[in-house]
């Protein structure tokens, strides 16, 4: 019998099949669909096998999203997929860490994770997906919902300052800082494109509309629905920290593109150089052997 190529060892380039598990459960319309359907071409476009694929995420609407990907993932706990994700990035240099979630998610409950996350420096791509309310809960102010924004936790109206997500990944320390949205698929793909490429924290925010729950949110910032996508100014420099900061402070819809990158030792880098410190002073010996020297200094 003759031996396919696949027999053979040599792999086919990945195909959309392969990687697409299950019907999303989202709700007609809801952006998140164009979020996975970039990053199954992110994974084709980089010929990425199926077992290499890592996809982490909270919980939320938008965090269902491992489910969706024929391909190792973890629906983890409420706001700390971050902290799960910065694990799985450390001890797996050869794996590129994905993390998706909500504006809920990334920036409530999960605030503390999404700074420390970005402060360190650890080697993955978050990608949050900010429809400016909790979805799966139906309807509570989120911390991006806008002042006003009427919700089942806010019936007279938001009264809270909302969270600027370009601003607080700025601040924490984050070394790439995007923004993009749902409506322009081909930005969309640019901006994981680069941020997968980023040795280091790669944070992007990508409005998502939620159909059901803020209909129109984005609108304004959608030629096909009368606004404007507007790109970063042509002059910016992405290593200008308060540049980039001034941009982020621009009225809503605001700017898309890469707000913010440099160069900083990754968490993964620093902790690799500890680590091989420590296991040169034991050079050879046994890991039972090793733990019984320290037992018996306890004695
Ligand atoms: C510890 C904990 N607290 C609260 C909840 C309830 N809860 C589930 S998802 C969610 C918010 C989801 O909003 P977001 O992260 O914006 O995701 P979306 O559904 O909008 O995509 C909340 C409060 C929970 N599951 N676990
Ligand atoms: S509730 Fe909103 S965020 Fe959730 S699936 Fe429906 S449209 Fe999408
Ligand atoms: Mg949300």
């Amino acid at each position: 019998m003759e031996q396919s190529s696949q027999d053979a060892g040599e792999r086919q380039p990945v195909t959309k099949k392969e990687i697409t598990a299950d019907n999303p459960t989202w709700c007609p319309g809801c952006g998140d669909f164009s979020v996975l359907s970039i990053y199954y071409k992110l994974i084709q476009k980089r010929n990425i096998p199926h077992e290499s694929v890592t996809t982490v995420a909270g919980i939320g609407c938008s965090s269902r999203f491992p489910y969706f990907v024929q391909a190792h993932g973890v629906h983890y706990i409420h706001g700390r997929a971050l902290s799960f994700a910065s694990g799985l990035s450390i001890s797996r240099p050869d794996l590129h860490v994905f993390t998706f979630g909500g504006d809920g998610d990334a920036f409530s409950i999960g605030g503390n994770h999404f700074v420390h996350t970005a402060r360190k420096n650890v080697k993955m791509t978050y990608v949050v997906m900010d429809n400016f309310v909790y979805g799966l809960t139906k309807k509570q102010t989120s911390p991006t919902s806008p002042l006003g924004f009427k919700s089942k936790t806010d019936n007279w109206g938001a009264l809270d300052q909302p969270v600027n997500p370009m601003k607080l990944a700025i601040s924490a320390g984050a070394t790439f800082v995007a923004r993009t949205s749902h409506t322009n698929p081909k930005h969309l793909l640019e901006m994981m494109d680069a941020a997968m490429d980023h040795d280091g924290f790669s944070f992007i925010e990508c409005l998502s509309e939620c159909t059901e729950f803020f209909a129109g949110a984005f609108d304004s910032s959608n030629p096909r629905k009368g606004g404007e996508f507007k790109l970063m100014p042509e002059d910016h420099d992405p290593t200008d920290e308060a540049a980039a900061y001034a941009v982020a402070g621009e009225d809503f819809p605001g700017r898309f593109g890469i707000f913010y990158q440099v160069q900083r030792p990754t968490k993964n880098a620093l902790e690799a150089g500890v680590i091989e410190a420590a296991q040169s002073k034991f050079k050879g010996q046994q890991a039972r052997d090793i733990l019984q020297t320290n037992f018996n200094k306890m004695k």
